[in-house]
């Protein structure tokens, strides 16, 4: 009899921190972000939470620009959120959110699994293209990120997997 083995098998996900380019992405005039580049946070933190899974955005947490917070408030509450989370689900950006890839060197020093959203055709540092090296890291290549969402789910669970199997699921 063969066995089918899930690669996927314990990836149970409760909680993500979702991080992505956000200071850059401000327009000057209104100090929010536009609609367009709200869209797929938007969608992603949608698609989690209508899975049941508790979804940490400092996007939305400061009302996409509305309600900046200040370095001193937001660093510790970000680096507590990705230390509580099972997995960080990060858009580095492309030209690169300096936030992001710091958030991103968190949460692979704490052992964390990384999910990174690449956009297709764009520029990333060598330690982002690296980082599977030394940290459980997916990678979804995207074009559209409405699109990608399967693939998103799938690199979820197996980042998760892998790491549980691994031992430490932090
Ligand atoms: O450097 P940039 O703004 O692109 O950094 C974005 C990342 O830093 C986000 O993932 C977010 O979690 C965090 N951040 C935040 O929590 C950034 C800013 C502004 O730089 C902020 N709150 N006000």
């Amino acid at each position: 009899m063969t066995s089918i083995v899930d690669e996927t098998e314990g990836a149970e996900v409760r909680s993500l921190f979702l991080a992505g380019p956000f200071l850059g992405l401000l327009d000057p005039e209104t100090g929010e972000m536009p609609e367009q580049e709200r869209a797929p946070f938007d969608l992603l933190i949608k698609h989690f939470e209508s899975q049941g899974v508790s979804v940490h955005n400092a996007h939305r947490r400061e009302a996409w620009g509305a309600a900046l917070m200040q370095p001193e408030e937001c660093t510790r509450l970000d680096q507590e959120e990705i230390r509580r989370a099972d997995v960080l689900v990060a858009l580095p950006g492309s030209p690169a959110s300096p936030g992001t890839h710091i958030e991103v060197g968190w949460a692979s020093a704490f052992g964390k699994p990384i999910v990174l959203l690449l956009e297709r055709d764009r520029d990333y540092t060598f330690l982002v293209r690296g980082l599977h090296t030394v940290a459980t890291v997916e990678y979804v290549m995207y074009a559209d990120v409405a699109e990608a969402l399967p693939a998103v789910d799938r690199a979820v669970r197996r980042a998760v997997a892998r790491r549980r199997a691994a031992g430490d699921g932090g």
